[in-house]
């Protein structure tokens, strides 16, 4: 026999369903895991209780997590016309004049140029415009214990973030972010900013939320640690010669590990210039309705994967990056202000 509620009565069983989760004080679960990362860490499990019963089961988070039901197709066109627009550039040119010595320091520090560091922050957060109001001990709890695809991750960041916050000696609920938990300018997630962050400004602080300093440092230092090559290739764009089969290419992924004789063999050219002696990852950046564009990504352009896991995410901050070095390099001409009329009407 079939039941059918009436929208009503379903919205109120939605409700109590969302009560059922609410009190993460209670739930067993919470608990377990408030005592086992006490006891893995060595560290009095009442704070934690504290703050878990403080924190709220938050439905919308999931919403936004949550691969959507019916995946649009995926276009490269439409992502990078999003993220390299005017605002981005404009931005990205400000905040190089603004903080051009620490930008210069970090890629003395850590070898990596301006460009990328900025890139990343455009896309990331509009230059520190768009951090997140989720608070993230609430997204956090949400996603460690009604989340169950993400649920391994979230408890690491869960347990990431009670930690940092003995660190830092802040309320583990002063922390606002992305619906994902990413914290600040660079939409680190605490387990990164534990491991990652750096005092850039040497106020004995890190420093996420009021400025660029901090993350200018730590941005750097992330890609450092995860291998950045100074002075290494990104990504060259690539031709295919006709007949050329890139899908055994695609298959071997977003790790660089294609040499250049097979490449060459396969048919796969640099648009322009030569082949960089340097192992290559074939990238395919897809829109529906036109041609696909292919790209030979290097290990710094996996570096940058390494930030965000996908080829679209690092080829628009490798983008971003040449467009912000070219502006610099050469700034538009300035417009000359208009001449006065002096010529009377007749
Ligand atoms: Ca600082």
């Amino acid at each position: 026999m079939k039941t059918i509620l009436r929208p009503a009565l379903a919205a109120v069983l939605l409700a109590l369903a969302d009560l059922a989760h609410a009190d993460y004080a209670t739930r067993e679960d919470a608990r377990a895991f408030a005592e086992e990362i006490a006891a893995r860490n060595q560290i009095d499990p009442a704070p934690i209780h504290a703050a878990l019963a403080s924190a709220r089961h938050t439905p919308r988070v999931i919403d936004l997590i949550k691969p959507p039901a019916t995946r649009a197709a995926r276009s490269w066109r439409r992502y990078r016309a999003n993220v390299l627009d005017r605002l981005r550039i404009d931005g990205g040119i400000a905040l190089w004049a603004r903080h051009a010595d620490t930008l210069r320091r970090a890629e003395q520090a850590y070898g990596v140029p301006p460009e990328i560091i900025l890139a990343i922050l455009g896309i990331e957060t509009l230059y520190g415009r768009n951090t997140g109001n989720f608070e993230t001990l609430s997204t956090l709890a949400t996603l460690a214990f009604d989340y169950p695809p993400r649920a391994d991750l979230f408890r690491g960041e869960l347990e990431a973030l009670f930690l940092l916050a003995r660190e830092q000696g802040r309320d583990p609920a002063s922390y606002t972010g992305s619906y994902a938990g990413a914290l600040g300018w660079p939409q680190f997630l605490p387990s990164s900013v534990r491991r990652y962050a750096v005092d850039f400004d040497g106020d004995g602080r890190i420093d996420f939320d009021n400025g660029a300093d901090d993350a200018i440092g730590s941005i750097a230092n992330y890609l450092r640690e995860y291998g950045w090559r100074t002075g290494a290739p990104i990504a060259i764009e690539a031709r295919l010669l006709p007949g050329a089969k890139p899908a055994p290419l695609l298959e071997a992924g977003i790790e660089p590990t294609l040499e250049p004789a097979r490449l060459a063999e396969a048919g796969i050219r640099p648009a322009s210039g030569r082949l960089p002696a340097a192992e290559a990852a074939l990238i395919d950046l897809e829109t529906p309705g036109a041609a696909t564009e292919y790209w030979l990504g290097y290990h710094n352009f996996y570096v940058i994967t390494r930030y965000n896991r996908s080829s679209f995410y690092a080829m628009a901050v490798t983008e971003l990056a040449r467009a912000l070095r070219d502006r610099r390099a050469t700034p538009p001409p300035k417009k000359k202000p208009a001449r006065r009329r002096t010529t009377k009407r007749r």
